[in-house]
């Protein structure tokens, strides 16, 4: 008894704490569509624990209940069988009602979902790639047009309307403290509009099975206060650092002369492969390969050294390298603020 008791309270904590809590959960929304369908799902939930209760009570009641005694039992009871014909029709009227209330619920969250949008001055392009996502900052100005990967800062308490869309395969966005999931589709535009309520750090993942590395495919929404966020947008703008030291510049030519250049851009360099993310300004995310490691010099080496053993099946070949050209190449890659 006491082994269930603590059982079922250890289920109850995981529930509560490592399920339903943190930067990646849907049960604690930070942005006003997310609280939206929170407060839907616990609606539904609560509404639907009752009705279930009330048909276990209908089932058992009769179960439970002594037989009325009967002389005659072929007998017809017309009041009683009148009595039960009530409850049967009282009982689909409310499933009906039910149903109803429920879908126009329903009808009117999707309207308030619609309209969070509606006067977005920020517009982000986000292209699923196996396995990485590109992110584009659109603007009127062509010079301010931005591109990075796999880390969305956005501006906290603004709304942002991301266009989706894919290169390959269907991906699904899913930040699920800031909004609902939307597919990623090849040759076909979605939109998602998206706002954070405070500052802080959302991470999301593909929620759409897009093959080997679907794991592997996380996102982050990085929402910031607006001076903050138009200072990052700023810096972002700018051409890659120039190298400082033998070591860095020796990897910024190794860069240049190996297949890296084929893949990757890197901003005021010849470098300007777009079929992988944008290098400009590596070092200043705070994970690599769309989440699957943490930003470090020594993360940043064990990528390019053996991005098949971390990643496998990713898209960035092995490219030979030897040890001093490997330090090279970091020294080179991590001066890219
Ligand atoms: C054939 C194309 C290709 C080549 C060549 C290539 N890469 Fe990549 N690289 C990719 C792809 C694709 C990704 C994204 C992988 C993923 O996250 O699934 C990537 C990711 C990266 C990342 C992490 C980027 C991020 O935003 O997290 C770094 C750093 C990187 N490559 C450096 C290099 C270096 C240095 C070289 C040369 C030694 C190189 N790559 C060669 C395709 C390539
Ligand atoms: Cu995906």
């Amino acid at each position: 008894m006491k082994g269930l008791a603590s059982m079922a309270f250890a289920a109850a904590s995981v529930l509560s704490l490592q399920g339903c809590a943190g930067w990646q959960s849907a049960l604690d929304p930070k942005g006003p569509a997310a609280s939206e369908l929170a407060w839907l799902i616990w609606f539904f939930i609560g509404l639907c624990s009752v009705v279930w209760v009330l048909v276990m009570i209908a089932l058992a009641a009769p179960l439970l209940m002594r037989p009325p005694r009967r002389t005659e039992p072929l007998m017809l009871d017309a009041s009683a069988d009148h009595r039960k014909l009530r409850v049967v029709v009282i009982a689909v009227g409310l499933t009906a009602a039910t149903l109803v209330g429920l879908t126009l619920l329903s009808f009117l969250a999707n309207r308030t979902l619609a309209a969070i949008g509606s006067n977005a001055a920020l517009t982000i392009r986000v292209t699923g790639h196996q396995w990485w996502w590109e992110v584009r900052y659109e603007d009127a100005t062509p010079s301010r047009i931005l591109t990075t990967a796999n880390e969305i800062h956005i501006p906290a308490g603004e709304p942002v309307r991301l266009l989706l869309t894919s290169t390959d395969v269907i991906h699904s966005f899913w930040i699920p403290s800031l909004a609902g999931k939307l597919d990623l589709i090849p040759g076909h535009m979605n939109v998602l509009d998206v706002k954070a309520d405070k500052p802080g750090t959302y991470r999301g993942q593909c929620a759409e099975f897009c093959g080997a590395q679907h794991a592997n495919m996380g996102t982050f929404i990085i929402a910031e206060p607006r001076a903050k966020f138009d200072a990052w947008w700023n810096d972002q703008l700018q051409p890659a650092a120039a190298p400082t030291g033998d070591e860095a510049k020796a990897g910024a030519d190794l860069f240049l002369k190996r297949p890296c250049v084929m893949c990757h851009k890197i901003g005021g360099t010849p470098a300007g492969g777009t079929v992988a993310p944008d290098l400009t300004h590596i070092a200043s995310r705070q994970t690599l390969a769309a989440g699957s490691l943490t930003m470090s010099r020594g993360n940043l080496a064990a990528w390019i050294a053996d991005p098949q053993g971390i990643k496998p099946g990713s898209h960035m070949p092995v490219v030979e390298l030897n040890g001093d050209e490997l330090n090279a190449i970091v020294a080179y890659l991590e001066g890219l603020k």
